[in-house]
């Protein structure tokens, strides 16, 4: 278990909801705005142009000491030596990830229901990416928006490292933690605001106002 090495403000890059800004430009400036770590989430493009900007994005992370995570894809994080790899219900099952990657690299799982967040604990995630919690037009398939009050039964029952996705932005950031949240995984609150550093150093203003208020995993 890498409990005390699960971030607390993921930057997920996106360049299909915005193209000012490649992945890399959003590494450099959500690191710069404070983020602790970055998943790398890239639905289209070939493989070895995934490898080659994974590799990158993990050594600009590597050189501020930022956890890299890469989304959906074992391969490209293994190949980028990545730090860990988030994974979607529907996705490589988690438990052959974790033979692949041994105890040493981070699995985060996806869940959007109490059922789901339990198989990722059973699955040996290391952490649960929880959420929409709020509406969210950055994922088709979100599914139905949580709130905050299941968010808050997930953390009370799930005893990992929960972080909350899924419309999260600085004005509701501090709820999220007071909720018992470990931290929060954003997209349109930084890849699609006009100065994404500035937005990742209000998210990270925002996490320290709202604390933690439940289990604590770090
Ligand atoms: N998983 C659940 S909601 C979501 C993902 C990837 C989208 C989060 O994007 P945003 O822009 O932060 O709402
Ligand atoms: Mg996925």
């Amino acid at each position: 278990m890498r409990e005390g090495k699960i971030g607390k403000l993921h930057i997920l890059t996106d360049t299909l909801l915005q193209s000012r800004f490649s992945h890399i430009e959003l590494t450099e400036q959500a690191i710069a705005g404070g983020a602790d770590t970055i998943q790398f989430r890239h639905k289209l493009g070939t493989t070895r142009e995934m490898i080659q900007v994974a590799t990158e994005m993990k050594s600009l992370c590597n050189e501020k000491s930022v956890i890299f995570i890469v989304n959906d894809r074992i391969d490209i994080a293994i190949a980028s030596e990545a730090d860990g790899v988030h994974l979607g219900q529907d996705d490589f099952p988690i438990p052959l990830a974790r033979k692949l990657l041994g105890d040493n690299r981070i699995i985060g799982g996806s869940a959007a229901t109490m059922e789901e967040a339990k198989k990722c604990l059973s699955d040996g995630a290391d952490y649960v990416g929880f959420g929409p919690v709020y509406p969210t037009g950055s994922k088709d398939d979100a599914g139905p928006v949580s709130g905050i009050d299941i968010l808050r039964e997930i953390v009370e029952t799930i005893p990992l490292p929960i972080i909350a996705i899924g419309g999260i932005d600085e004005g509701n950031t501090p709820e999220v933690m007071k909720a018992g949240a470990h931290g929060i995984a954003v997209i349109s609150a930084v890849c699609c605001r006009e100065d994404p550093r500035q937005a990742t150093k209000g998210l990270y203003e925002a996490i320290r106002s709202g604390k933690s208020g439940g289990r604590r995993h770090a």
